[in-house]
């Protein structure tokens, strides 16, 4: 019996897949089609898989070619692979050629000819891409316009920007450039806002009222009222409301939240999260306008709070912020610490864009506790440590782009499929804005 294994992810099966089965079934009697886990398909770059794991391998096994089915869960495992099953053939479309030459050492491997004229990041691309207007004047703008290349179904059309000179030459290119938020929401589907959080309310209402779906910078408004406000506008109007909270898309960050959820330090008991950069202030030092400049509450203070709300929920029964302000610019917080209490475990945050500590991000629990280096918020690794050193543990998840891109594929699916904030709940945006509301009111100056 001549044994063959082929591999994909089998995303939105269309006939370029099924003929690749077909042949690869041919050159033997028995096949063998590994199909690509989640995370390794996340991993190795294909972030727009539309369809879970279960769903990709149903439909593999529906096309009654495969007589056996297996999951691809990490890189190098076709060796071992065709080692534990005894295959005599692998093979793969010639898309991959030369890709896989390496293993002619464990088995014989045939390139078949690609189906010309179908793929899945075109079926995807197909569906009704969105028209997303960009709007601000941050240079993480240029970051975000670059992060959404990597996209399928997504297209940037034009920016509203009252001063565009940190937005790249590409940016400028764009046929709609505009002062004027109506005009560039005329011409798009959905907006991505990262003007200074003082004019989140006002833009994201305009688009909202526009029927136009909205990724906005955390936070998206400065205070509760605002936010239950459009909430509901964007519930009337079946938009999407999400914060755009990048490390929330982190795969290191989302791991290390499900470890620590699931016990592994024993129970939470207290979060401390520190987000300190100077740079934002030394691009400002010469000038005394500052309009555009995000304060520190606004500008890490949604990141820190992420994981005390996301571990500990927000129900805390006391907090006590204290803050540093600017002589110059008594709305401007160079650095403000926030103690929280909770029924059964305490959190701190410190966030600083005018003082300069240790980013890293410690989760203390009675079994032990979770490390996660400078800087956390856009990290790749994370320890769990224990009191004895050889039970620690060490993880790694590869970050392309800070999280951004996972982020617009997180927007894009929000968009099409309604689905709900999975990696930020409604709890933890309002959770947020009152913590901010509160800065604003109610704070230690020191
Ligand atoms: N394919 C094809 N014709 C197409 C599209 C895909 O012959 N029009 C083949 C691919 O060459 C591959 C298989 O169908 O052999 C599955 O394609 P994908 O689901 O895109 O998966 P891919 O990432 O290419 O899988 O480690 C090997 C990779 O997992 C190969």
């Amino acid at each position: 019996m001549v044994k063959v294994i082929t591999y994909g992810t089998y995303d939105l099966l269309h006939y370029g897949h099924i003929r690749l089965l077909e042949r690869a079934k041919a050159l033997g009697d028995y096949l063998v089609v590994g199909v690509t886990a989640d995370g390794f398909d996340r991993a190795r770059g294909k972030i727009n898989v539309q369809q879970p794991l279960m769903e990709r391998i149903e439909a593999v096994r529906a096309t009654g070619i495969a007589d056996e089915i297996i999951v691809e869960e990490y890189e190098g495992q076709k060796i071992d692979d065709i080692r534990r099953l005894g295959i005599d053939i692998f093979t793969v479309g010639s898309d991959w050629k030369g890709h896989f030459d390496y293993l002619n050492e464990y088995c014989k491997v045939v390139y078949l000819d690609r189906t010309q004229g179908i793929s899945s990041s075109e079926i995807r691309s197909e569906k009704r891409e969105v028209r997303l207007g960009l709007v601000g004047e941050s240079k993480i703008l240029n970051k975000f316009a670059n992060e959404s290349k990597y996209v399928n179904g997504v297209k940037i059309v034009g920016y509203c920007s009252s001063d565009d000179s940190l937005l790249s030459d590409e940016l400028k290119a764009l046929p709609l450039r505009t002062t004027e938020l109506e005009m560039l929401l005329d011409s798009v589907d959905a907006v991505y806002i990262i003007s200074h959080p003082s004019k989140h309310y006002s833009q994201i209402k305009l688009a909202l009222e526009r029927g136009k779906h909205v990724l906005c910078e955390s936070p998206i408004a400065l205070t509760f009222q605002q936010y239950e406000e459009l909430k509901a506008l964007a519930q009337k109007n079946q938009c999407v409301l999400m914060d755009a909270i990048k490390t929330a898309y982190s795969t290191a960050y989302y791991r290390m939240l499900l470890l620590a959820k699931s016990g592994v330090i024993g129970d939470v008991v207290s979060v401390d999260a520190v987000c300190t950069s100077l740079s934002d202030l030394e691009a400002k030092k010469d000038s005394s306008d500052w309009t555009n400049t995000w304060n520190s509450i606004c500008a890490w203070g949604p990141t820190a709070m992420l994981p005390i709300f996301q571990l500990l929920g927000s129900n805390y029964t006391d907090k006590v912020i204290t803050a540093k302000m600017d002589k110059q610019h008594p709305d401007f917080d160079l650095f403000t610490k926030v103690s929280f209490i909770y029924p059964h475990a305490v959190a701190s945050l410190k966030v600083g864009q005018g003082v300069k500590s240790e980013g890293e991000l410690v989760i203390s629990g009675t079994n032990g506790y979770i490390y996660v280096p400078a800087p956390w918020w856009k990290t790749e690794y994370f320890e769990v440590r224990h009191e004895n050193p050889a039970d620690n543990k060490r993880y790694f998840y590869q970050l392309d782009g800070e999280g951004i891109r996972y982020e617009i594929v997180s927007f894009l699916r929000a968009t099409n499929e309604g689905q709900k904030y999975l990696y930020i709940s409604e709890e933890d945006t309002s959770a947020i804005i009152k913590l901010i509301e509160e800065f604003n009111s109610n704070r230690i100056s020191i």
